[in-house]
């Protein structure tokens, strides 16, 4: 006679190979750093009680025929939110949150990207459900039609419930205040497991969602008292120094600080750039630091723009796109200026259509607005010179003083590039990715010393002011040894952090003002700097950041995944270092300033989830406490 197999066999075995796989996915797919044998542990185990409850389910069907289409179904669903999870992780370095799901209309656009991080091999992702198939064609069960006892199922999930205390309880005792602090992505899915992650994270969305309707004016109050206490009052040599000049504002494209004067493979990387880090009318940051999350480039703009932080998931273009904001391109609408974005991708790439309006810039020129054509192309659209030359085209007819930020795209991962705009090399690491992307800045250098000149030829150069910063880094800790083989050193949580130095320059044509600024900065001082170099105060503004010429500035710059930089300490990977030894010291050194970066994302997050600025009169620096009632409707 066959040998029969117990009636719950296809249960487990879809317990123990999705759990199998999971694990080992964690391990391939995801770079979590694991520091000792209870993560180990933690990581190990924490998939089993979800997947024990969700396959669990099927007990309570009467078949063995729906038991099994359950079984199937569910191990289907898993394996496509793993896969999507290890495939958005080859894009972000990051796990994915509810909002990103809504923004559907990117994944169209991720183009070439896609393409290059789909693989064949990704077969394997859905090794479990090819195994709970096979088992329950092959496997002959005995005692089949048998109708599960209600004690039996009591006692099972009784078990499941046990694992699941356990698992919170070594994640509590391992990170302590998880649950309601969050931290990041990746902590959560170390200890709470990629699956249980994500019902936590609809938790948290559907609470900011609700955050909005239950916000009113008087929470304004506080965040109001700590912006004005830490207001920093104009610089007087600096102030108005470019008043009524047209604002251009250049955002470079996944630029990072570590090509600037330095050499690849004997090669120059950004000689243009380098020639205005010494230059006589220009200001070089060159301790100026990107504070991005998930929204990557959009952060950036939401950065600057507001001087608020992006979410720490997802990003607030989309989550928030139709919040009040009284951002940088709002002030200058006051003051006169025709405020434009440039930028030659699809309008609705990041919800950018749409936030733009919140945001009160008159005119998107976009893709539309622009001659593209497959010999003027690469990558992920219009190349950086024929679109800075046509974004110069275009300013020539605009009414000024304008304000227009552009936006490159041609230094995007995977940094490709068309043969003939090849200057220099590829260099020579493991990383295909890091070796192409000396040749992109290039590239990008190279546009960038073609638009100056454009400008001047066009006459705008000598009445504007042109601001460029990274958006963003470009080199993900993905590519931590080939970047470890260029810098010649070990890439530590440490320099991870310093390596999220992207340049920041601010050029004033004929001001024979310029110097390299070593201040520690960030994005979110973008706003105050500028508004105050035309002449525009900022003392009423719900702003983060603050003037860096101000004697009030303050050095320290907050990550938006609550690591920071100061003078003495840089705080990343829940570690404390000394700034420039890289030397771990004894994390109370960085306490307190861990309390103020938790305090300020805090009321940055605060401001965006409630929609506080409805609350907020720009003009007179009220706060409509009173009427709070009558504008949440
Ligand atoms: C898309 C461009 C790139 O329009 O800004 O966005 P990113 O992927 O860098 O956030
Ligand atoms: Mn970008």
């Amino acid at each position: 006679m066959k040998k029969t197999w117990p009636t719950h066999s296809i249960l487990v075995i879809a317990i123990v190979a999705t759990w199998i796989k999971t694990y080992t996915v964690y391990h391939t797919s995801f770079d979590m750093k694991i520091e000792n044998i209870m993560q180990q542990f933690i990581l190990f185990i924490n998939p089993l009680s979800f997947l024990l409850i969700v396959y669990g389910i099927s007990l309570f069907y009467k078949s063995t025929k729906a038991r099994n289409r359950h079984i199937v179904v569910v191990s289907v669903i898993l394996s496509i939110v793993l896969y999507a999870n290890a495939v958005f992780y080859r894009f972000f370095t990051d796990f994915i949150t509810i909002p990103v799901l809504f923004q559907t209309s990117n994944f169209g656009d991720l183009g070439s990207s896609a393409a290059a991080s789909i693989f064949l091999t990704d077969i394997f992702y859905f090794t479990d459900v090819a195994i709970i198939l096979i088992a329950i064609k092959w496997l002959k069960i005995g005692e089949k039609s048998k109708v599960i006892k209600a004690s039996t199922r009591r006692a099972y999930f009784v078990l499941s419930a046990a694992i699941l205390f356990l698992n919170l309880g070594l994640a509590e005792i391992e990170r302590p205040q998880l649950l309601t602090r969050s931290f990041d992505r990746e902590m959560l899915v170390k200890n709470l497991g990629s699956y249980n992650y994500h019902l936590y994270d609809i938790f948290i969305q559907s609470k900011s969602h609700a955050q909005r309707a239950l916000a009113d004016g008087s929470e304004l109050v506080e965040v109001n008292n700590y912006v004005r206490s830490n207001q920093a009052d104009p610089n007087e040599k600096t102030f108005g120094l470019a008043e009524d000049r047209n604002l251009i504002v250049v955002s470079m494209e996944s630029l990072q600080s570590f090509v600037l004067n330095n050499d690849m493979n004997g090669h120059e990387v950004t000689p243009f750039l380098n020639s205005l880090t010494n230059d006589k009318d220009t200001f070089y940051f060159s301790n100026f630091y990107h504070q991005t999350g998930l929204g990557k480039t959009s952060d950036s703009e939401f950065l600057v723009e507001n001087s608020l932080y992006g979410l720490g998931g997802g990003a607030v273009f989309f989550t928030h796109g139709e919040n009040t904001f009284h951002s940088m391109a709002e002030r200058l609408n006051d003051e006169g200026y025709f405020t434009n974005v440039m930028h030659a991708n699809k309008k609705s790439f990041w919800n950018r259509d749409m936030m733009y309006q919140s945001l009160n810039i008159q005119k998107f020129y976009d893709v539309m607005s622009y001659d593209v054509n497959d010999d003027n192309s690469v990558n992920w659209g219009l190349k950086d010179i024929p679109f800075l030359e046509q974004s110069v085209d275009l300013m020539t007819d605009m009414p000024q003083p304008f304000y227009s930020r552009l936006i490159t795209l041609t230094n995007h991962h995977p940094f490709t590039l068309d043969e003939e705009d090849m200057l220099i090399l590829e260099y020579d690491s493991n990383s295909g990715t890091l070796n192409r992307y000396f040749q992109s800045v290039r590239y990008m250098d190279e546009s960038l010393k073609i638009f100056f000149d454009d400008l001047k030829e066009k006459g705008l150069y000598d009445n504007s002011i042109i601001v460029m910063y990274g958006d963003h880094y470009g080199i993900s800790e993905n590519h931590n040894t080939a970047m470890s083989q260029y810098l010649g050193k070990e890439i530590t949580p440490y320099e991870s952090a310093k390596l999220q130095s992207v340049p920041m320059f601010i050029h004033i044509p004929n001001s024979g003002a310029g110097e390299e600024v070593s201040e520690i900065s960030g994005q979110i001082d973008l706003r105050p700097t500028i508004l105050h170099l035309l002449g525009v105060e900022t003392n009423k503004d719900m702003q983060l950041g603050a003037d860096i010429f101000s004697e009030d500035h303050e050095e320290f710059v907050i990550n938006r995944n609550g690591g920071f930089i100061t003078e003495d300490y840089v705080y990343a990977g829940n570690t404390c270092y000394e700034n420039g030894s890289g030397i771990e010291v004894d994390v109370e050194n960085c306490q307190t300033y861990i309390d103020r970066a938790t305090q300020e994302l805090g009321y940055s997050d605060k401001i965006i989830n409630g929609d506080l600025l409805r609350f907020y009169d720009l003009k007179t620096g009220n706060l409509l406490i009173d009427e709070t009632k009558e504008s949440a409707k």
